[in-house]
């Protein structure tokens, strides 16, 4: 049934429901299935994310009409075989504020604007690419309760423009006991400053939270009186109960809390499987606690090669509505995981109060900033170039095999991700820096197909010759 004239009003200007701001905005590509059109498949998903289904029903009254999510904007051709572009304004009165506190939540939202049009049948493809929430709505959004100034405050930098944090993951991912994967984080933290549980390192039988957690805490303290330094950890919540992700927070900082660094400890949610309800538990319940987002399983629904779900960006933008300190971000194509350059935007929309999107020109209206974490397949050797492309360094780093894949040391994997900053920062030509830095040069031999690659010629100016 073609709902084209209930659901779409192409006379809409964009300028005045922007101005307005009455309205939520969602730009998507389609590819309608053979046989049906462009506008009639873009009227039923706002139909289907709306007050509709397929076909009329008698229910239907005039103010259900006056909430009707509308179709304003198509470009059928916009994307060639691959799909046209359409824009949809769903009026604020249609999202859902909580009982307890009149705020929004995300996983509602999520669910009209990308949810059951997912499986519609009479389309190839719908992926969202932007989306831009009004002011009415950013205000009423929880938002992060801490952010990257307050892990550089426990490190003792400036609040302001802080700089690298240089972290890693404690590899191997699974099959570490207790003491070895205790050591494993005191090795590290003599040259790194961050340590995040890698996303499966939770209660295994062969390393009991209770068994390790107290071992990580004795160790962090060791290392920090061994360097002088204040060091972090990240440790994981991640359970399908609130009560649980409760109770193994609060049991991690009681006992981080014996030496008096309850503050140096991280919260490491695996957002995309827990959802939003995960995310927001731990928030809520520990509003001091930095929420670290990890995303295993996002590339179901973000990866470009998917004409389905929706592009980074929106992503990245829930996740700083839920109120993430920090998220992993990619990296931008200098990693092992799908991106490119040009998605500094994606750090950019986390970290700004405005910042031009795909589409849209989003306010955050003093939301706090989330943190673009930086990880999959770093290495000292890939930073500079990763700095240059984004143009500055306040970013948590880590570094799993980057790291523990140091010929020399984890020590010495952590120390190589610092002076990787410090030869970006200073300007530095790296293979001169590196002549002076013994353990940024041994980076090129612990990573000679890396080394090969970004710094060709590297060993005849750096005297190597195994
Ligand atoms: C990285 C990592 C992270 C990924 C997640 C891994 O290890 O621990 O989970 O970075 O991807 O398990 O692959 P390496 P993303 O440093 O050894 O690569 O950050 O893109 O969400
Ligand atoms: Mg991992």
């Amino acid at each position: 049934m073609d709902q084209s004239n209930r659901y779409a009003d192409l006379t809409l200007s964009e300028e005045k429901l922007i101005a307005d701001g009455n309205h939520l905005l969602v730009a998507y590509r389609l590819k309608p299935a053979a046989g049906y059109g462009f506008l009639e498949v873009a009227a039923h998903v706002a139909a289907e994310s709306s007050t509709g289904t397929n076909v009329e029903v008698s229910t239907t009254d005039d103010f259900t009409r006056g909430v009707d999510a509308l179709v304003y904007e198509v470009d059928e051709a916009a994307f060639g075989d691959k799909g046209g572009l359409m824009k949809i304004a769903y009026p604020v009165d249609l999202f859902d504020p909580n009982l307890i506190d009149g705020h929004y939540n995300v996983s509602h939202m999520w669910s009209l604007i990308l949810g059951n049009n997912q499986g519609m049948g009479d389309h190839e493809g719908l992926r969202m690419l932007d989306f831009l929430v009004p002011e009415q709505m950013v205000k009423k959004f929880d938002g992060p309760a801490t952010d990257i100034s307050d892990l550089w405050k426990v490190l003792g930098r400036p609040e302001v423009d802080g700089g690298y944090i240089a972290g890693t993951i404690i590899k191997p991912k699974l099959g570490l006991r207790p003491e070895p994967f205790a050591k494993a984080c005191y090795d590290f933290w003599l040259g790194g400053d961050f340590i995040k549980n890698d996303e499966p390192q939770a209660n295994q039988p062969f390393c009991p939270m209770e068994t390790v957690i107290p071992m990580v805490a004795e160790t962090m303290d060791r290392a920090q009186q061994e360097t002088g330094e204040a060091k972090l950890f990240s440790a994981n919540v991640t359970a399908d109960f609130h009560e649980e992700m409760i109770k193994r927070g609060e049991y991690i900082l009681g006992e981080f809390a014996k030496y008096g660094n309850e503050k140096h400890v991280a919260f490491l949610v695996d957002g995309f499987v827990t959802g939003p309800a995960g995310v927001t538990t731990a928030r809520r319940n520990f509003p001091d606690t930095y929420l670290h987002f990890h995303r295993a399983g996002h590339g179901a629904l973000t990866s470009y090669k998917s004409p389905m779900g929706m592009d980074p960006l929106c992503y990245m933008k829930l996740a700083r509505l839920m109120g993430a300190s920090g998220i992993h971000t990619g990296t931008m194509g200098y990693g092992k995981m799908e991106g490119h350059g040009d998605e500094r935007v994606l750090a950019y929309m986390l970290e700004r109060d405005e910042c031009q999107g795909h589409y849209f020109y989003q306010k955050w209206y003093g939301m706090k900033p989330t943190t673009p974490i930086i990880s999959g397949g770093m290495n000292a050797l890939r930073l500079p170039g990763f700095f240059e492309n984004l143009g500055h360094g306040n970013v948590i780093n880590t570094c799993g095999g980057g790291s523990f894949g140091h010929i020399d040391s984890p020590a010495a994997g952590g120390t190589s991700l610092g002076q990787a900053y410090e030869c970006w920062k200073t300007g530095a030509d790296p293979i001169e820096y590196a002549k002076e830095h013994p353990e940024f040069a041994r980076a090129f031999e612990s990573f000679p197909s890396d080394a090969d690659k970004i710094f060709p010629g590297w060993r005849e100016k750096l005297g190597v010759h195994k």
